[in-house]
């Protein structure tokens, strides 16, 4: 259905299922395709990144950001359903800047993509019909009305973030029981009050059990770290495993699959290949949940989730639902089993889809102690790299 939408004289063109709704500084608009047209011409375009570090940014729709030379990168960097897109684009909201100001064209519901066509937004959902919230105006209101109506449809969470020392920005995976209670002395009167343990700590990804670094195992860790005085913090990368892992060896069935029914790549790190969960297997859950509940039982109240995308990756699962649907039942499954108390930060995390369930979600690269890397700019986005300049700002194209 094609309507027009007067907005304080700025005539839009809407094609969607229903007549546009009036909601708080915006309409509701519901579609398996919703089509919002700008009075051109059009400058720039908003394009949002599927997780946290995929690229957020204000963009040249005509310049597109640079393809990624190396083929694993893609699985890291953004969405890979859609890394051959034709059209600017990105996950869940897009903007565009016109005369009138900005017209944003934002999903309320999981799965969705905004792409840039000419003067028009063009909003669809992975499977089938959902919602849509468009607003035209300021920059800053639009973007502001569209985050209240995600809190209204996906919850709010957070409080104050933690000031937490991580033991990868100093030590990355070199670390040992020792090294660490080290650290605890030598940031004493510091302005922390977390301490977490980062990656290192484990004997695989997959096998979450205290590696011979960690002599005292990591309960006797959580219980020195709090009796120093802070809140003790751990890293679990909880859907990866890799392929060296016992977890992997034993079980591969709980992974998702590829075309061929073999696991499906998510990625390469840690000196080999690293496969996904299945999370809408009940038994990969359940592995899933009883690691979270150990975590908590050692006595962490701060997990730092990472690599949080890799269940909603392309690829066959047991059961077949929408890729962030899936991933987000999950992430409740985890809520639910760490209780309301723990603080559940995500990373590397499809952004839209852990809203209302963490109380902290990366929302941009690592940072590292230097400015620009030319050599890293070359194989990612320069926003998705680790770097001291562009956590601190987005550049504006
Ligand atoms: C631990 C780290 C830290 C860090 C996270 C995340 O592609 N890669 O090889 C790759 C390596 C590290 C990484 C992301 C990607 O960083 O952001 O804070 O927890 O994992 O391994």
């Amino acid at each position: 259905m094609l309507t027009r939408w007067d907005l304080d004289g700025a005539e839009i063109t809407v094609e969607a299922s229903r007549h546009p709704r009036p909601v708080d500084h915006g309409v509701l608009l519901d579609g398996d395709v919703v089509r919002v047209t700008a009075p051109a011409p059009v400058g720039r375009f908003y394009r949002h990144g599927w997780q946290s570090w995929s690229p957020t940014a204000w963009v040249d729709p005509h310049a597109p950001l640079p393809s990624i030379s190396v083929p694993e990168l893609t699985l890291l960097a953004d969405d890979p359903a859609y890394a051959a897109a034709a059209h600017p684009g990105g996950s869940a909201v897009g903007a565009v800047t016109c005369n009138e100001g900005t017209l944003l064209l934002g999903a309320l519901d999981l799965g969705g993509r905004v792409e840039l066509r000419d003067a028009t937004l063009v909003a669809t959902y992975e499977q089938g019909d959902g919602r849509w919230f468009a607003a035209l105006g300021d920059e800053h209101e639009v973007f502001a009305a569209y985050a209240r109506a995600l809190g209204e449809r996906f919850g709010v969470r957070g409080g104050t973030p933690p000031r937490m020392w991580s033991s990868w920005y100093s030590l990355y995976g070199d670390i040992s029981e020792h090294r660490l209670l080290d650290v605890l002395d030598g940031i004493a009167g510091l302005a922390f009050d977390t301490f977490q343990v980062d990656d290192g700590w484990q004997v695989q990804i997959g096998d979450w059990h205290a590696n011979d670094r960690f002599p005292s195992g990591m309960p006797a860790l959580a219980t020195t770290i709090r009796e120093r005085g802070y809140r003790p913090g751990l890293w679990l990368a909880p859907f990866l495993v890799h392929e060296r892992s016992q977890m992997f060896r034993e079980h591969p069935e709980l992974c998702l699959t590829d075309d061929d029914g073999r696991p499906a790549l998510a990625g390469h790190n840690w000196g080999g290949s690293v496969y996904a969960l299945d999370v809408t297997n009940p038994d990969a859950m359940t592995v899933v949940c009883d690691l979270i509940a150990d975590a908590v039982s050692w006595g962490f109240d701060l997990l730092k989730l990472d690599f949080l995308f890799a269940p909603a990756l392309p690829g066959t699962r047991h059961e077949q639902v929408v890729r962030e649907a899936a991933y987000r039942q999950a992430i409740e499954r985890i809520r639910n089993t760490a209780g309301d108390d723990v603080y559940l930060l995500a990373c590397g995390a499809p952004i839209m889809a852990s809203l209302g369930v963490f109380d902290g979600i990366r929302i941009g690269p690592d940072v590292a102690p230097w400015w620009e890397l030319e050599a890293a700019t070359r194989h990612l986005q320069p926003v998705a790299t680790p770097n001291t300049r562009y956590p601190i700002a987005t550049p504006s194209h």
